[in-house]
């Protein structure tokens, strides 16, 4: 059949489903600035963009987005330009790489060994004479991340290979006993720090802010950028972000609940804080 000229003119090529900025930004030097998103609304999402957020967190840890409604709130990332990162579970990472996201952060990681597994799941296996590091992760070009075979094939798989970044978390004092060699797997491109389980599995429950919790935060924050990878940690306030900022982080998420229920409360005159 043949296609009909449309009034509008041409379109303009559709985008790539991905967004790659993250990886070489994680690499780079500059600061970044995210949201944790557990609430499973794309308006959400939409919002964090608009109030110029460089990053979301859509948190398929404690948050209740089925795979579905992660491919929408991915969709809602590209429509507003925000750099959509998803923490999910070990067992989710390959479909939700393949429903677009940039890149996922995954949740207690305690050893080196488990790091360079999930270094592994996120790769394709490279082509017979390329270098690179090893890989296992199943491949379709059927998915949203290929433009549903729009974009497949190698492209696809060296495009994803190159651009997709892996968060790995440490929430435990073993994790914070081996923080360097974490941080120092290849494939590994930022260490977050959980401060509320590494405050519970030290025995502090969620006071972080105690001496010991923060300086165990301190001592891995230092050890992930020894190691010349990006260190994060949820910060929900600019104090805290500077003193994490002054050992060496530069990857800040705060949490969209307590930012939204800190305003609520405000507006009902009950005075607000921000709780994670
Ligand atoms: C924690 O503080 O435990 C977290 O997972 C925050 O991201
Ligand atoms: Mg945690």
């Amino acid at each position: 059949m043949q296609a009909t000229s449309s009034p509008l003119g041409p379109a303009p090529a559709p985008g790539l489903p991905l967004d790659t900025r993250l990886r070489p930004a994680l690499r780079g030097t500059g600061s970044l600035h995210g949201l944790f998103c557990g609430l499973p609304s794309p308006a959400l999402v939409e919002m964090a963009a608009f109030a110029g957020f460089d990053f979301v967190v859509i948190d398929n840890e404690h948050g209740t987005a089925g795979i579905e409604t992660t491919e929408h709130l991915l969709r809602a990332a590209r429509a507003t330009g925000i750099v959509p990162i998803v923490r999910c579970f070990e067992a989710d990472i390959a479909r939700t790489l393949d429903a677009g996201a940039s890149g996922v952060k995954v949740p207690m990681v305690n050893t080196p060994e488990h790091a360079q597994r999930l270094a592994e799941r996120m790769r394709y296996p490279r082509p017979a004479g390329q270098m690179g590091s090893r890989g296992w992760r199943g491949s379709a070009f059927s998915t949203r991340a290929a433009g549903y075979g729009a974009f497949g094939g190698p492209a696809h798989t060296d495009r994803s290979n190159e651009s997709l970044a892996l968060i790995v978390m440490i929430e435990t004092p073993e994790a914070v006993e081996c923080a360097h060699e974490i941080a120092a797997v290849e494939g590994v491109d930022a260490v977050f720090i959980g401060p509320n389980d590494l405050s519970h599995t030290m025995g502090h429950e969620n006071r972080w802010q105690e001496a010991p919790v923060q300086r165990a935060i301190e001592r891995a924050v230092r050890a992930v950028a020894d190691a010349g990878k990006c260190a994060g940690v949820l910060t929900l306030d600019d104090e805290a972000r500077q003193r994490y900022a002054g050992w060496g982080a530069r990857y800040f998420a705060n949490v969209a609940s307590s930012l939204v229920m800190r305003a609520f409360e405000q507006a009902a005159g009950r005075g607000g804080a921000l709780r994670y």
